[in-house]
């Protein structure tokens, strides 16, 4: 890192060379680009330094495949990463400048949905913070996440335009550009009495990757996290046109144009789109060319391969990896099929990141085939060996076993199975996650292979979600500790719990939170313009908007504790703030009608004047990584409350503790893990155990209806859905919500996330928290067991298992490191 002289100059002369400026005629959004280049300008020798030391040290390389990075953004992480964040700070205050408020200048890349995307970004930053030698391999999407606009309490999609104004932390690099074919027909030649494979009539793009710097935490490593944009070939070229070829033409640049445009706002779900499957293809195909030639620039024996390189399958998306890389080897390199079929599964490891069956991938043969004719070719004769596998096996059930196993059933390709065999290991990411794929989703694959299954329990950076969010509870725990050791080292937090006696830490850690409170007050007035009484319990759900999550629950929780407000003398609670914060897939009509919900409830509440602002409900717009970091610094009670066996991790939950809020949650994903570490004690559990669900699930259901007629402070909250309490000008606005809770839908049984049956439970575990609550010195206990507890959950853990167990990396070793 530069010194903070030659860090002022940088600056200077950036703005001067970028804008024709000096720095006190400089906009905020100038400075940016002028720090940011700066501090690109650090990197870049860490960055060469580090990939010389990949080829010197012929060290093995991670790929990890994924659709989605949700990196957030970049400056602030840098600097801390760098070790600078004093310094630059002190620079800029010098130059007359606040850098939280130059942070605030970057647009927050949001080249994923949620959990996952957000998953495969922290385990970039513990890769290299571990020294591991790993590319993150994505799409450039020209529009990431769609920006969420509240408009009269409905969701409005804006286009996320994030390259708009350039973005200053990547690198185009041309010269790694390859070509990725899709269509056309297979004709096969004979060449010296062996068959060679010719795909013809095809339509093709340019793939160009850029780079963007992955630092480590202070040790002089950068990775890159590698995204691929497309450009048309042809650019209507005379050769093409000549030829009659002119439709080709058009359609090769049309194609270019559409492949990246946009990432499919989509979480937990899949649609089924042909764009989507090209999307796939496209990112995978150039990533494993890549792959081999990098290999093959420094070794002459392609059978080393599984020596070399690895590849982990983000969830089923990145799948067509196994067919892609065995055509490599058989076509390109010229491997018979035993040989590529070895090396390819001992190259290919798959995640798993759900159990919901509408999340999981499966192709029509047709448009697979039509769209992908010789990777198709491929996976049919994956397929076909695999069958006589299981005749083997299974001689008396076979063709139950086919049912249930086969890649290609009934008119689909079935991606995730194609990972599971082709692959060597299928990870779930909770413990929880991983019993239910073992015992129930995925049981036959268990039974047959059952080596390749194993845990990584998920996990969090610490250095975004506790240096970079909550810069005062980082102070704080250095100053208890007597060193910062944990921002590499978590499990040092424990440290922590020789204050949970003393009162005057106990004092000093609250009022962390309540400046904390302040921070996100200050937030909600200058975006939603609602006043929130910082004293009030922050009571939180921010996550993606999805049935199975239950924000539905948590509202008409909320519509009951009013009630009792409005109608009960005897009634009295503490002052409670309910945050929410999601957003729905933009198809995804109930997800939208529960926001919608969820605001007009707002509406109501907080324009009562009668209940004395003892409840607030804010719905924050355009939930993203940058407000994430205040909203969980600020939370006192983190709401997890899943209906149980469907949240396969959550690493929300993680980032809560972390900061200090206890869990109000089912027993599902993580939270199972996080009471293990807080105690029972420490949580407030509720609802139906994940066996309890799935036994109601096998025997169909239970009768909500019984509910409805027996509890009348349910069923007032239930009519008040559809008698225009919340929507007096239109009584239907909420009736699909109402019809979905105690109606049979089409195939669905009514209230299919048992929000009712769990209802009194959640009722009962909030007047927990309450009670809790009130007990200033109990919650302030409370709340320290969380974050001194949160050791097990950093990413540097998941990633370290990840290693041990699948990766089998080796740390590089970086000479001119600090
Ligand atoms: N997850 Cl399949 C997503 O965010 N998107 C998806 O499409 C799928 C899973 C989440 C999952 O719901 C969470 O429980 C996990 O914590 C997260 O992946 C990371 O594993």
């Amino acid at each position: 890192m530069m010194n903070a002289k030659e860090l002022k100059k940088a600056i200077e002369d950036n703005v001067k060379v970028l804008y024709r400026k000096t720095i006190d005629e400089a906009s905020k959004e100038q400075v940016f680009y002028a720090l940011s280049y700066a501090i690109k300008d650090t990197i870049i020798d860490e960055w060469i330094n580090t990939h010389k030391a990949y080829d010197k040290q012929d060290a093995k390389i991670l790929y990890y495949l994924s659709m989605e990075f949700l990196i957030g953004r970049a400056l602030g992480n840098n600097i801390i990463n760098l070790g600078a964040r004093k310094e630059v700070s002190q620079v800029l205050e010098e130059l007359g400048f606040d850098l939280t408020d130059i942070e605030d200048q970057e647009s927050d890349p949001a080249l994923g949905n949620g959990g996952l995307g957000r998953l495969a970004a922290c385990f970039l930053d513990s890769l290299a913070t571990l020294n591991y030698p790993a590319y993150g391999c994505g799409i450039r999407y020209h529009y990431g996440m769609f920006k969420q606009k509240i408009e009269n309490g409905y969701q409005k999609e804006v286009p996320d335009d994030w390259i708009k104004n350039g973005y200053p932390f990547e690198i185009k690099r041309s010269e790694y550009s390859y070509i990725v074919k899709f269509g056309g027909n297979v004709r096969v030649d004979n060449v010296n009495g062996k068959e060679k494979f010719i795909q013809e009539n095809y339509g093709s793009v340019k793939a160009i990757p850029y780079d963007m710097p992955v630092l480590g935490y202070e040790n002089g490593m950068v990775n890159s996290l590698r995204i691929w944009d497309a450009e048309a070939i042809t650019n209507f070229s005379l050769e093409q046109f000549d030829k009659g070829d002119y439709q080709k033409a058009l359609e090769q640049e049309n194609l270019a144009k559409t492949l990246v445009e946009v990432l499919y706002p989509n979480d937990n779900h899949y649609a089924g789109k042909e764009l989507r499957l090209k999307q796939q293809y496209f990112f995978i195909s150039a990533s494993l060319q890549r792959a081999l030639d990098k290999f093959k620039s420094t070794h002459s024996d392609i059978h080393m391969l599984p020596e070399k390189v690895v590849f982990q399958l983000n969830d089923t998306h990145p799948t067509v990896a196994i067919p892609e890389l065995m055509r490599l080897l058989l076509d390109e390199e010229g491997l018979n099929w035993d040989e590529a079929w070895d090396i390819t599964s001992r190259c290919m490891a798959y995640t798993n990141h759900t159990i919901m069956s509408e999340a999981l991938e499966k192709w029509p043969i047709d448009l697979f085939k039509s769209l992908l004719p010789r990777v198709y070719q491929i996976v049919e004769e994956i397929n076909r060996r695999f069958v006589v596998q299981i005749r083997d096996r299974y001689p008396n059930n076979a063709a139950e076993k086919e049912k249930k196993m086969a890649i290609l059933y009934d008119g689909q390709v079935r991606m995730a199975y194609m990972a599971i065999i082709a692959g060597f290991s299928v990870n779930g990411v909770a413990k929880l996650h991983t019993q239910i794929l073992e015992h129930q989703e995925l049981k036959d694959f268990y039974e047959m292979m059952p080596e390749k299954f194993n845990n990584k329990t998920n996990g969090i950076t610490q250095r975004r979600f506790l240096v970079h969010a909550n810069p005062l509870l980082t102070d704080w725990i250095t100053k208890k500790l007597g060193s910062d050791k944990f921002i590499t080292d978590l499990p040092q937090l424990s440290g922590l719990k020789q204050y949970l006696n003393d009162d005057k830490s106990l004092e000093e850690f609250m009022e962390i939170k309540y400046q904390n409170k302040l921070r996100l007050v200050k937030y909600i007035k200058e975006h939603n313009g609602i006043d929130v009484d910082p004293n009030s319990i922050f009571d939180v759900q921010v996550k993606r908007l999805h049935e199975y999550k239950r924000q539905l629950l948590n509202i008409l929780h909320v519509m009951y504790l009013y009630n009792k407000l409005k109608n009960d003398d005897n009634f009295d609670m503490y002052p409670r703030t309910f945050i929410f914060g999601a957003k729905a897939a933009a198809g995804y009509r109930r997800a939208k009608q529960t926001i919608k919900l969820i605001n007009s409830v707002a509406d109501v509440i907080n324009n009562d004047k009668s209940i004395n602002g003892k409840i607030k409900v804010v719905f924050i717009e355009d939930y993203k990584v940058s407000n994430a970091e205040i909203i969980f610094a600020a939370a006192d009670v983190s709401e997890q409350i899943s209906t149980a066996s469907k949240e396969a991790s959550g690493t929300g939950n993680m980032k809560f503790m972390l900061n200090g809020a206890p869990t109000l949650g089912t027993m599902d994903g993580a939270n199972v893990e996080i009471v293990e570490e807080v105690g029972r004690d420490n949580a407030f559990i509720f609802g139906l155990s994940s066996d309890e669900v799935i036994a109601y699930e096998n025997n169909g259901g239970y009768d909500p209806m019984t509910i409805f007629n027996s509890d009348t402070e349910i069923r007032t909250v239930l009519m008040q859905l559809v008698n225009g309490f919340y929507s007096p000008n239109n009584t239907e606005e909420f009736r699909e919500i109402y019809d979905s809770l105690l109606k049979k839908q089409g195939n669905d049984r009514a209230d299919v996330y048992f929000i009712l049956k769990d209802f009194r439970s959640y009722a009962k575990a909030h007047d927990e928290v309450e009670k809790a609550y009130k007990d200033k010195k109990r919650w302030a206990k409370m709340a320290l067991t969380q974050t001194a507890n949160a050791g097990k959950f950093s990413s540097d853990r998941t990633i370290e298992e990840y290693v041990r167990d699948i990766w089998h990396l080796t740390k590089l070793r970086l000479d001119n490191a600090k």
